[in-house]
């Protein structure tokens, strides 16, 4: 990935040289160029900004400078084997919030510009021009709701959450996975030996006996609950977002890990028993306990229980085609427990998982399902035209309002 910045502080920019980041840019994965937007200023001063019409407090950046310097960003790729052009973004309080989701995103880009602003802001005829004149994609990203005097500390952010999401940044890509933020929660506190420490004379403290039982399943399911609470007491927002509501709210819900696998693969025949029989379900008749527990490293799958028994579950995650589309499969509900609309609430409940960047919906049916057909027609999906993603089968999609 190649990223470029234009500062009037380019020293600021320095602890892109440190840590994972250097090595990502000494080991070739990313290249980042640092430019001084007062080499575009061309007074004796080299000005870059002056005061507001209108009137107001403080300065604002002039546009020619800006100008310049984005055409010299823009032009220096003009040999480019994959024609591509920078996506622009304007680090500041004023714009979308950055999220994981965001991070991402831009890190399937193959090139970013950054443009910082200091003082009261960029005279905004410089957007326009970097979007209508240069064709440019521009977005204005906030770091969270203060005040910075510039967008350097938001490219330092933005450029470390985004880099570390690149293939080879990070060794161990399995770290990268279990983290705040990826699925909604936040993370679940950790610890490391000793098992018992003296923080003070007289006062030991422990780890958490569940942490050295050895028992998957209970560290599991402790670490969950551990991530739910901190989730309810520090960001109340991630939960309420997402919570399920009508005949849901009375199941418990977890995130399945591979301790559910055996009963996922119960409930997954028992729902599609004629499915099964018609289409062979591209195999899920005949998955193994162990490709169940595979796919839940693919696909975050929620599931839902009444005393204890597993009775409903749906799954979803991002296309990894396509980043802007959420996908949702394996939605059931127990034989027992159905025609009472909590399939519709299910599916609800996975839509509302779709984190910020998604701005569509996929799900995919045996294309004889009258009733799911019926049901996802209702809940807005429109049938694609031609076969589904597999033989039989039609592909759904919904925008996201
Ligand atoms: Cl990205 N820039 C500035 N100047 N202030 C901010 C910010 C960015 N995010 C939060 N506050």
């Amino acid at each position: 990935m190649r990223i470029d910045v234009v500062s009037i502080f380019p020293e600021y920019l320095a602890p892109l040289d440190l840590s994972l980041i250097g090595k990502a840019r000494r080991d070739g994965l990313l290249d980042v160029r640092v430019h001084d937007l007062r080499e575009f200023a061309h007074d004796r001063h080299r000005t870059v900004d002056d005061t507001p019409y209108g009137g107001g407090a403080g300065m604002v950046m002039k546009p020619q400078p800006w100008a310049e310097a984005l055409d010299a960003v823009v032009r220096s790729g003009a040999g480019r084997a994959d024609g591509a052009r920078p996506r622009l973004v304007v680090p500041g309080p004023g714009g979308t919030p950055f999220t994981q989701a965001m991070a991402r995103e831009l890190a399937q880009e193959p090139w970013l510009a950054f443009a910082c602003g200091r003082y009261e802001g960029i005279d905004e005829r410089v957007y326009e021009h970097a979007a209508q004149d240069l064709g440019l994609r521009v977005d204005v990203v906030s770091l969270g709701d203060y005040v910075l005097n510039g967008g350097e500390v938001a490219v330092l952010a933005v450029t470390e959450a985004v880099a570390r999401l690149l293939p080879g940044v990070i060794g161990n890509a399995e770290s990268l996975v279990e983290e705040s933020h990826e699925d909604g929660l936040l993370e679940y506190p950790v610890y490391t030996k000793p098992a018992s420490w003296e923080s003070a004379p007289g006062t030991t403290r422990d780890v958490p006996r569940v942490l050295l039982s050895g028992d998957h399943r209970a560290i599991a399911q402790w670490r969950h609950q551990q991530r739910l609470e901190r989730t309810a007491a520090r960001r109340p927002d991630l939960l309420h977002a997402s919570q399920p509501v009508g005949a849901l709210a009375d199941l418990d819900l977890a995130l399945a890990t591979a301790a559910d696998a055996p009963e996922l693969m119960v409930l997954t025949r028992a729902c599609w028993v004629g499915e099964i029989a018609r289409y062979g379900m591209f195999g899920a008749g005949e998955e193994s306990v162990e490709q169940v527990a595979d796919d839940l490293t693919r696909w975050q799958t929620w599931v839902f229980r009444s005393g204890g028994r597993l009775v409903a579950s749906v799954r979803g995650r991002l296309d990894p085609q396509d980043p802007a589309t959420w996908q949702i499969g394996r939605l059931m509900v127990a034989p027992d427990l159905q025609h009472r609309g909590i399939g519709r609430e299910l599916l609800a409940f996975a839509e509302a998982q779709a984190p910020a960047g998604a701005t569509a919906y996929w799900l995919n049916t045996g294309a004889g399902s009258d009733r799911n057909l019926r049901i996802y027609r209702k809940a807005g999906y429109r049938v694609r035209p031609g076969e589904g993603s597999f033989p039989g089968t039609v592909d759904l999609t919904k925008r996201r309002r």
